[in-house]
């Protein structure tokens, strides 16, 4: 049988009708009542149309194909009647499976994590998230290329152009004529996988710099899964305009805004992109620049659809991810979001059983707010900070309030003074200042 198209020529699958498979292993995290619910809104996010689904059980992945042998052949069947160009998988799989499946079934087959990253390229505005999909793309595909590109030449007929590797092309579409083509390809991506990380690592300082910059701010972060209303609570609580919108992923980059708190003090607020089920650990790492705001927080807000009827997976998820960026010990509020859409309010019980100490809010009605205010001004007067003090000697009083109210981590005697470094709340230690004004604070403490 002659092949006549190219299956892997392009990863994007926007304007594709699309096949969706899901394979449940015994240690799936999704709602058996409708596994591909997610699958279906990330394809429609890539601008897919999924035409049909089909969903198996099995105890353990198929080496080869994933799937069972007749599966593959219902997924040819299924594809083929309803005229699929793409079949997608809510699972990971490797080359060697991709390629199996692709035989057999004579589309292009895309995993998981490639739509995820689909959707990432198609929504990346700043030079800095492009850099960071492309990254993300170019690892996850490079280790792919060999395999693929010898099956897309034998299928090819050893025709075609070179590779042009670009964001886009990120060598995915690119048919090498032959082994040489393929050693010069891969070259092509080992440098520009190179050179993608020194670029980000620049621009990875430039943000901690600027985050260091202000560490006498105090900085709220939102994160949550995706869809969860965290740029809609930002809108409301800053009085901002950021795009907010029913997709997933709508938001790619950090947005840091001042949020007045009300009582003449602000904080600096910023929103972050949505977390996911199982997101490549590639796009953790490669958009931990973006995530250095929500790293360095004082305090995050965690966002819940708790309309969702998988708002504790969601919640867990979110958890592994906060995990792998190293906050898992941040202060963090959890706030269980769009409690006027709420059909069945079980769930939320039960999420407030859960989580005692969570707010339940409506971000889009502006429920609940004032709570998260006020628990946004307790948390920033409860900031503790380091800081360096020089107190004359005669300044006995002084002293004494400092050892009772810092945290004393060392002292140096000058001349006639003595140089305290300790660790304070930061309100009582502007109070001390203000009642002690011999008691001087240096620059860099
Ligand atoms: N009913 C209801 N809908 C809400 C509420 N908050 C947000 N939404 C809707 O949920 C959808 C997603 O909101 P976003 O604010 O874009 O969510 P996000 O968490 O920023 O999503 P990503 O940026 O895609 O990760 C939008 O359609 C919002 O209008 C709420 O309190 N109630
Ligand atoms: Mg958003």
């Amino acid at each position: 049988m002659v092949v006549q198209r190219t299956q892997r020529e392009t990863l994007s699958v926007a304007r594709e009708r699309a096949l969706l498979v899901g394979v449940l292993l015994p240690d799936s995290n999704v709602d058996m009542s409708n596994p591909l619910a997610e699958l279906a809104a990330l394809a429609e996010s890539a601008g897919a149309e999924v035409v049909s689904s089909i969903v198996q059980k099995r105890l353990a992945p198929h080496p080869g194909l994933f799937v069972g042998t007749g599966k593959v052949q219902e997924i040819a069947e299924r594809a083929e009647a309803f005229e699929a160009d793409v079949v997608i998988f809510d699972n990971d799989l490797s080359p060697r499976q991709i390629r199996g499946i692709e035989e057999i079934v004579q589309r292009k087959i895309i995993d998981r994590s490639e739509l995820i990253l689909d959707i990432f390229a198609g929504r990346a505005r700043t030079h800095e998230a492009k850099l960071q999909v492309e990254l993300a793309q170019l690892q996850y595909t490079a280790p792919r290329l060999r395999g693929m590109w010898t099956h897309l030449e034998r299928i090819a007929g050893g025709a075609g152009a070179a590779g042009d590797v670009g964001a886009k092309a990120v060598g995915v579409g690119t048919r090498g004529p032959g082994e040489r083509q393929i050693e010069i390809d891969r070259r092509i991506v080992k440098d520009r996988i190179h050179q993608l990380k020194i670029e980000i690592d620049q621009i990875d300082r430039r943000k901690l710099r600027e985050i260091q910059g202000r560490r006498d701010e105090f900085t709220i972060s939102l994160v949550g899964y995706t869809n969860s209303g965290k740029t809609t609570l930002l809108n409301r609580l800053a009085g901002a305009d950021q795009f907010a919108r029913d997709m997933l992923f709508a938001t790619l980059d950090t947005k840091t805004t001042r949020w007045r708190l009300g009582d003449g003090s602000s904080v600096l607020l910023s929103d972050t992109v949505g977390f996911i089920r199982d997101l490549p650990h590639r796009l953790i790492a490669s958009f931990r620049a973006t995530l250095e705001e929500a790293i360095h927080a004082d305090l995050l807000l965690h966002v819940v659809d708790a309309a969702s009827p998988f708002a504790l997976h969601q919640v867990e998820s979110v958890n592994v991810v906060l995990k792998e960026l190293g906050c898992q010990e941040r202060p963090t509020l959890l706030l269980l979001n769009k409690a006027d859409a709420v059909t069945d309010d079980t769930n939320l019980r039960i999420l407030a059983r859960r989580f005692t100490s969570a707010l339940t809010i409506s971000a889009a009605r502006g429920d609940g707010l004032e709570q998260v205010l006020e628990h946004a001004r307790n948390a920033m007067k409860g900031k503790v900070v380091e800081a360096t003090l020089r107190i004359p000697s005669t300044e006995g009083r002084a002293i004494s309030e400092i050892e009772r109210y810092a945290h004393v981590l060392g002292r140096t005697y000058e001349d006639a003074s003595v140089l305290f470094h300790v660790r304070a709340n930061q309100t009582q230690l502007a109070q001390l200042k203000g009642r002690h004004p011999a008691m001087q604070e240096l620059a860099g403490g």
